[in-house]
């Protein structure tokens, strides 16, 4: 049998709801097998005209139902495995349901489910339908009172939204919590929680001087562990009160961490749950790189208090009003709190890896998407990361003072509603009376623009002239593109790298930001003084990618002396992918990443960013068609020949720098090690070409950093330069790091991912073998993701198949899609992206990926969410 292809929901379908509710309360008794939910519902009519009762309901045994009162018998409504319809119903009424759910037998993550012996909930984006039947839609919003009822062993803890307003004991063995939401929110803003839980407990101030309770709610014996979390979230509510004038609004403030969770965290009204792995942080446990996520995604699920919960999405088209705007948002906190050119240059990369190949292959998809399968599978880099920068934009093409004006008057005319992207935009309408409609190209438009710049110099006029020209290839049903807006920020430089001034529509000025909304313009510098080196697009202005023709010199020159990191990064980067991709002299390249490295000006953090090589999957959206082992191999090539160019340099700064003796996760510190721990990457790399005495003593190095290794950062990052040795040392390592942690799930998670990310010969088999660890369980997401994710997105060279032309890792992947797919759909089908990419592929991966493509599509009773991706990947 072949998965029968679903309805697609579309944008221009959207009808508003004929019914509102105006109160939901609900009921739970939870057992794990025969959880019961009473749901009652009061409902009006929107519309003038009768119209049917149409609620969503999967998975959910019916096991009575009430109108104003009085049973209703069968014949009266009609029930299918989605959907629950009364036909005739009065203007106003209430209904009330009983339904039995299996929270244990949920191995979905979506609805009521169980992990760790607790129950917990996850609504996003259509997961309340499987908890009762409801209109499950963001433009349904109602306030709630929720009772649950459990027995008190074992179920000390019984949470859900809004205030707790009665609790007691129902018997001897019962006990029973009410909570009331005095907000209106849509269903899947809804959550409850019941279990053994420790709790952390603080207060936060508000500006007008409210207290607000703040309770981490953790495993018995890790509350220790929420204190960064506990941090992060103070910082992040004064955050919102300073930079955008966003005070919290209820008296409580919760989060749970749960380990079996499908994605980070989730945003419900006054009780975010998250899961585990991007809460609890100690040195012991958690590196730099875990601490700075765990601070963001605070920031990001608190900050949508306001922007997704005050203001929600009138429906999953919007989603990137919510998420693009909350991603710019917590971005900018980071950038306050880690600094804004490291923190620029980090999510421009995250950018590049993850958003510039899904909007250059199969999967892409504008920013609001115009129609769906399952929206689940629309919880993307594009939506949330192009999203963020479309915000960025406007705010940079606007101003930060218009910008947050914009966003004082959007908050408060769409407070307590379901808002649409246009909304949005009006606000910058509002505020500035310019028309501003033509930024919802970028909305509506997959696919990244090229902004390509030719420069022409007079030197006896001393004038620059830029022409500027943008295009969009062709995306899945969009062949044709409009222009978009695009911030174009810019400098010049002379040959040596300092900065020029320049004139510019009668003015001097230093930089400018030209706004490109035409297929072509061109823009004449006054002024320049001498033959100019252009710094354009600087700190990322704009999600494009820049083509502009220079020479090699240029590129060094901003390397050596930009004044705008981001560009001095950039120019390094692509000096080291022109080596990488077309060969040429290491030398120079070595001799401005060694004058940098000396440059006491410059943070710890920038240099460990600039050290880094573009990785091996950037280099492949540069090749066309890609050949991952070219790739591989020039790029260990290169590095190599880095590193052993670099040598004494790199071993003198390394043994320079005396790691702190106490742990500080902040950015400084965090910055010490990064740097640290890239000098040893470099110097590691040099392993494979050395001789039998530099050898050993770079062996000893590693082991060294391991052994003398007191925090997580360091422990991975030795371990990491131990892959160049492999063999004893390697193994002897892992073995210890399993043998010390074997009782800390989060970091056994680690152990895997690490493994998995080994770019070595015997890694497939090892990755085999580790499928079979009594440790490994594809239940658990972020188990199963450690190993599987971290081979399909992180290890192109084993991935495929680089070492042995035979043995891809292609089929093991596929193999996971399949396992998973038959309980976790929408984790399952996050894995099928790896794949989708083929047509770019040289031969004979592209034919391997594409077959590896067709046994998923074949293979009967697949989900809606796997046979979307697959179907689109292959088209
Ligand atoms: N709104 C959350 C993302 C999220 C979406 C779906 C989930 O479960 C299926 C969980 C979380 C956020 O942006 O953080
Ligand atoms: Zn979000």
């Amino acid at each position: 049998m072949r998965t029968e292809i679903a309805r697609p929901i579309r944008l221009t379908d959207y009808r508003a709801p004929a019914y509102r509710v105006s109160a939901t309360d609900l009921t739970f008794r939870l057992d794990p097998t025969e959880t019961r939910v009473t749901t009652r519902l009061s409902f009006e009519r929107l519309g003038e005209s009768p119209a049917p009762l149409v609620l969503l309901g999967e998975r959910v045994k019916l096991i009575s139902i009430k109108l104003d009162g009085a049973d209703l018998s069968p014949d009266t409504y009609e029930i299918t495995p989605e959907t629950l319809t009364l036909r005739d119903v009065p203007a106003q009424f209430v209904l009330e349901t009983e339904v039995e759910i299996n929270p244990q037998d949920n191995k979905t993550l979506e609805g009521l489910y169980m992990s760790s012996g607790r129950y917990c909930t996850q609504c996003e984006a259509e997961g309340f339908r499987k908890i009762t039947y409801f209109p499950d839609r963001p433009d349904v919003l109602s306030k709630y009172t929720v009772r649950v009822e459990a027995p008190k062993i074992g179920f000390p803890h019984l949470l859900s939204n809004g205030n707790l307003i009665e609790y007691g004991d129902l018997d001897d063995t019962h006990h029973y919590a009410v909570w009331q939401d005095p907000f209106n929110k849509p269903s899947y803003l809804f959550a409850l929680v019941a279990g053994e839980l420790d709790v952390l407990e603080d207060t936060f101030t508000t500006s007008s001087g409210r207290t607000v309770d703040l309770k981490i709610y953790v495993d018995t014996g890790m509350s220790a562990r929420a204190a960064y979390a506990m941090d992060a979230l103070k910082r992040s509510m004064a955050w919102d009160e300073s930079a955008y004038g966003r005070e919290y609004d209820l008296d409580l403030f919760m989060i749970v961490a749960v380990r079996d969770f499908n994605f980070g965290a989730m945003e419900n009204k006054g009780l975010n749950i998250f899961n585990a792995s991007l809460l609890l942080a100690d040195p012991t446990t958690a590196t730099d790189a875990d601490y700075e996520r765990i601070e963001s995604v605070i920031a990001h699920e608190y900050f949508h208090n306001w922007s997704g919960n005050r203001v929600t999405c009138r429906d999953w088209f919007q989603l990137c009003l919510k998420e693009g705007l909350t991603v710019f948002r917590d971005q900018g906190f980071s950038s306050d709190q880690r600094g804004h050119a490291v923190q620029r240059i980090k999510d421009v990369k995250a950018l590049r890896a993850r958003q510039f190949p899904e909007d250059a292959g199969p999967l892409a998809h504008p920013v609001r998407p115009s129609s769906y399968l399952k929206i689940d599978n629309f919880y993307t880099a594009t939506i949330y990361e192009k999203g963020a920068e479309i915000v960025g934009m406007l705010k940079t093409v606007m101003g930060p003072k218009v910008y947050r004006t914009a966003l004082d008057h959007y908050f408060a005319t769409h407070d307590g509603t379901a808002a649409t992207l246009e909304d949005f935009l009006k606000s910058f309408e509002a505020v500035t009376g310019n028309d501003v409609s033509n930024w919802l190209n970028w909305y509506t438009q997959a696919g990244t623009p090229r902004l390509k710049i030719t420069q022409t110099y007079d030197a006896a006029a001393k004038s620059l002239t830029l022409s500027l020209s943008q295009s969009t290839a062709p995306t899945p049903s969009q062949p044709t593109k409009a222009a978009v807006p695009i911030p174009v920020r810019l400098g010049i430089l002379s040959e040596d790298g300092t900065p020029q001034s320049f004139g510019f529509e009668g003015q001097s000025q230093i930089e400018i930001t030209y706004v490109l909304d035409q297929p072509f313009a061109a823009i004449t510098l006054t002024d320049v003084a001498a033959a100019p080196v252009l710094s354009a697009l600087r700190h990322f202005s704009a999600p494009v990618i820049l083509e502009v023709e220079e020479p090699q010199s240029h590129l060094f020159a901003r390397f050596k002396g930009d004044t705008d990191p981001f560009n001095r990064w950039e120019a390094a980067q692509k000096l080291a992918q022109n080596l990488i991709l077309t060969g040429g002299d290491v030398a120079p390249y070595a001799e401005a990443l060694k004058a940098t490295l000396l440059d006491d000006a410059l943070e710890p953090a920038f240099k460990a960013l600039i050290m880094a090589l573009p990785t091996e999957q950037g280099l492949a959206q540069e090749m066309s068609p890609v050949d991952p082992a070219a790739i591989h191999t020039r790029r260990k090539a290169v590095k190599a020949e880095l590193s052993r160019a670099l040598y004494p340099t790199l071993r003198d700064l390394y043994d320079a720098i005396q790691p702190p003796t106490t742990f500080s996760p902040d950015a400084q510190s965090a910055g010490g090690r990064a740097l640290r721990n890239a000098l040893l990457d470099l110097i590691m790399a040099g392993y494979g070409t050395a001789d039998a005495a530099h050898q050993s003593e770079l062996s000893a190095l590693a082991s060294a950093h391991y052994a003398r290794a007191d925090n997580m950062t360091d422990m991975i990052a030795a371990l990491t330069a131990l892959m160049s040795v492999h063999g004893e040392p390697y193994e002897a390592a892992l073995d210890a790091f399993y043998a010390r942690f074997k009782d800390e799930p989060l970091v056994i998670d680690k152990w895997f991912a690490l493994q998995a990310a080994c770019p070595h010969p015997e890694t497939l088999a090892r990755i085999e073998r580790l499928s079979r660890h009594p440790d490994f369980d594809p239940k658990v997401p972020n188990r199963w993701r450690a190993l599987v994710q971290n081979l399909a997105s992180n290890n192109p060279a084993v991935f495929h198949g680089v070492f042995a032309s035979d043995s891809y890792g292609y089929g093991f992947v596929v193999d996971q899609i399949l396992t998973v797919d038959e309980f976790n759909p929408m984790t399952a089908a996050r894995l099928v992206e790896s794949l989708s990419g083929y047509k770019r592929y040289a031969s004979p991966y592209r034919e391997a990926m594409k077959a590896a493509l067709e046994s998923i599509m074949a293979t009967p009773k697949l989900s809606k969410n796997v046979a979307e991706l697959t179907a689109k990947a292959l088209d």
